[in-house]
C-alpha cells in the first residue's frame, strides 16, 4: 500500500465515503483487480512474485480500511450519545425544598437535650380513660382541681369516662406501671383542651413532661436538672427560678420561670415588668401517685416537670402570637 492510499483512507470522514473508497480500491474496477487479471500474461516466476505482492497489498488496504471504519463508528456512536445525553445534574435555582415545622424542630431539640442527659423518650395514647388522665394522678372524683383543665370528652362508655388527654402525664403513669425504677424518661406529645384560641392559647398543643424515679431523689435534683436544661436550650445568659405552686400530683409543687428572653431580665411589657417568664410546672411526685402505680414511696422518690414546646419556640425566636404556628403562612414558617 503506498502512502497516497494510506492518506486517502485516513482522510475519509464518513462511512458512505469509506464504502465508496473500498469499492474503488478493492472492487472489480480497481487497480488491484486489473493487475490480478494481468497475472496470466506473466511468466511463472513473475506471476508468483506479483501474486504475493497483490495479496500483501490487498491485506494491507483491508486492514487500513477496517481500522478507519472502526474509528468512524466510534465517532458516530459518541456523537449519538452526546446528542441523546440527559443532564441529570441540572440545578433548578427556584426549587424550594421544605423543612420540618418549627414546632417539630423544637420537639426534636428538646428531646436531644434530655437524651443527652440520659433520659429515654416514651409515647402513649391521646384518647385516655378518666383514670389515667385524672384518677391515677391524685385527682379524686369531683375534686375541684379537675376544673383546672377544660377537658374534652369522647362519647364512649360511661359519661365522662373517656377523654382527650389534657396533659401527657397519663403516659408517665403507663411508664411507671410498665417499668421498674430507676426511671428517667420524657414524654412529648399532643394534648387537647376546650380552650378559646388567642395570642397565648391553642386548644390543641404539645406538652413535654419529664419523670425521674430513683432512690434518694431530692428537690435539689429537680432544680439542678431544670437549670441545666435551661442553659442547654436558651444559652448561658438565661437563668431559671422556682416559685411555690400547687398540682394534685406533686408535693411540693413549683412554677418554673426563666429570665425574660425579650428584656433579658430588665422588665418589659411581655414579662409584666417582672423580668421572668413562666415556662412550666414541676414538683416531687406525690406519694399517692407512686402508690397508685405500685411503687413504694418509702423506697423510691421522684420528680416530674411539664412544659409547652410551642411556648418555648415563641420565647426562643421572639414570636409574640402563638397562632402564627398554626396559621400555616409559608412566609412565616420558612423563616425557621
Ligand atoms: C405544667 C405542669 C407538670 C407534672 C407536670 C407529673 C406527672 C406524674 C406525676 C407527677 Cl405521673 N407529675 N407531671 C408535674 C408537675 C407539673 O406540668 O404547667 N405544664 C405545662
Amino acid at each position: 500500500m503506498n502512502d497516497e492510499i494510506a492518506a486517502r483512507i485516513t482522510a475519509t470522514g464518513t462511512r458512505p465515503a469509506l464504502a465508496e473508497l473500498t469499492t474503488e480500491l478493492l472492487g472489480k474496477k480497481s487497480d488491484l483487480s486489473a493487475r490480478k487479471a494481468r497475472l496470466g500474461t506473466l511468466s511463472p516466476e513473475e506471476r508468483k512474485e506479483e501474486g504475493r505482492r497483490l495479496n500483501e497489498e490487498r491485506e494491507a488496504i483491508e486492514a487500513a480500511l477496517a481500522a478507519r471504519r472502526a474509528e468512524l463508528e466510534a465517532a458516530e456512536r459518541n456523537a449519538r450519545y452526546d446528542a441523546e445525553r440527559l443532564d441529570l445534574t441540572e440545578v433548578v435555582p427556584h426549587l424550594r425544598r421544605g423543612h420540618l415545622h418549627l414546632v417539630t424542630q423544637t420537639l426534636e431539640e428538646l428531646e436531644d437535650i434530655f437524651i443527652g442527659m440520659g433520659f429515654t423518650v416514651a409515647e402513649g395514647p391521646v384518647v385516655e380513660t378518666d383514670w389515667y388522665n385524672f384518677g391515677a394522678l391524685n385527682f379524686p372524683v369531683g375534686h375541684p382541681a379537675r376544673n383546672m383543665y377544660d377537658t374534652l370528652y369522647v362519647d364512649l362508655g360511661e359519661p365522662e369516662s373517656t377523654v382527650l388527654r389534657t396533659h401527657t402525664s397519663p403516659v408517665q403513669i403507663r411508664v411507671m406501671e410498665d417499668r421498674e425504677p430507676p426511671i428517667y424518661s420524657i414524654m412529648p406529645g399532643l394534648v387537647h383542651r376546650r380552650d378559646t384560641t388567642d395570642a397565648s392559647h391553642l386548644p390543641n398543643f404539645h406538652q413535654i413532661e419529664g419523670l425521674v424515679v430513683d432512690r434518694g431523689i431530692t428537690f435539689g435534683d429537680l432544680a439542678g436538672t431544670l437549670d441545666a436544661f435551661t442553659h442547654a436550650y436558651f444559652g448561658g445568659d438565661i437563668a431559671s427560678r422556682l416559685r411555690p405552686s400547687y398540682f394534685p400530683f406533686t408535693e411540693p409543687s413549683a412554677e418554673f420561670d426563666v429570665t425574660c428572653v425579650f428584656c433579658k431580665g430588665a422588665g418589659c411589657r411581655t414579662c409584666g415588668k417582672t423580668g421572668w417568664l413562666e415556662l412550666g410546672g414541676c414538683g416531687m411526685v406525690h406519694p399517692n401517685v407512686l402508690t397508685n402505680v405500685g411503687i413504694d414511696p418509702e423506697e423510691w422518690s421522684g420528680f416530674a416537670f411539664g412544659f409547652g414546646p410551642e411556648r418555648m419556640a415563641l420565647m426562643k425566636h421572639g414570636i409574640n402570637d402563638i397562632r402564627e404556628l398554626i396559621t400555616n403562612d409559608i412566609r412565616f414558617l420558612e423563616q425557621f
